[in-house]
C-alpha cells in the first residue's frame, strides 16, 4: 500500500513549509494552487476523510485552523472547501481542507 502523502508531509519527510502547525494540525500551500492563495489544512492523525472522522472537536479545530492560516496568508475573504470522496473531486485520502483566496470566486463550483 502507497504511505498517505499527507502523512509524510505531517512527519516531514516531505520537506514543507508550514503556514500554520499545532500539536493537531498542519497547514501549508497546495502543490497546485487554484488561486493566489491555497492552503491544505490537514490533521496530523490520518483520518480518511470527512467521512471517517469520529472526533467532532478535531473538526471544530480544524475550522478554527483554516480561519488562522487564512489570517497568517493575509486572506479576510475565503472559501473553505472539503471534497468528499471520488465523485467530489478527493484524491488524497487524508482529510484536508482547502482554503482559497486571493481572487473572485465563482458559483456554483464545477
Ligand atoms: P483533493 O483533490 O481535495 O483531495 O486535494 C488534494 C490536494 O493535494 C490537491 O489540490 C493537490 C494537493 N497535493 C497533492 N500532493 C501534494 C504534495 O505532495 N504536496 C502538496 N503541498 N500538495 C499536494
Amino acid at each position: 500500500m502507497q504511505p498517505c502523502i499527507f502523512c509524510r508531509i505531517v512527519e516531514g519527510a516531505i520537506p514543507t513549509p508550514f503556514v500554520y502547525k499545532d500539536d493537531e494540525i498542519v497547514a501549508f500551500s497546495d502543490i497546485q494552487p487554484q488561486a493566489p492563495v491555497h492552503l491544505l489544512v490537514v490533521p496530523r492523525r490520518h483520518v480518511g476523510s470527512l467521512n471517517e472522522a469520529d472526533d467532532d472537536m478535531l473538526l471544530g479545530r480544524l475550522l478554527a485552523s483554516a480561519r488562522k492560516a487564512a489570517a497568517q496568508a493575509g486572506l479576510e475573504q475565503y472559501r473553505i472547501v472539503v471534497n468528499t470522496g471520488a465523485d467530489a473531486g478527493q484524491s488524497v485520502l487524508h482529510l484536508h481542507l482547502h482554503v482559497l483566496g486571493g481572487r473572485v470566486m465563482a458559483w456554483p463550483p464545477g
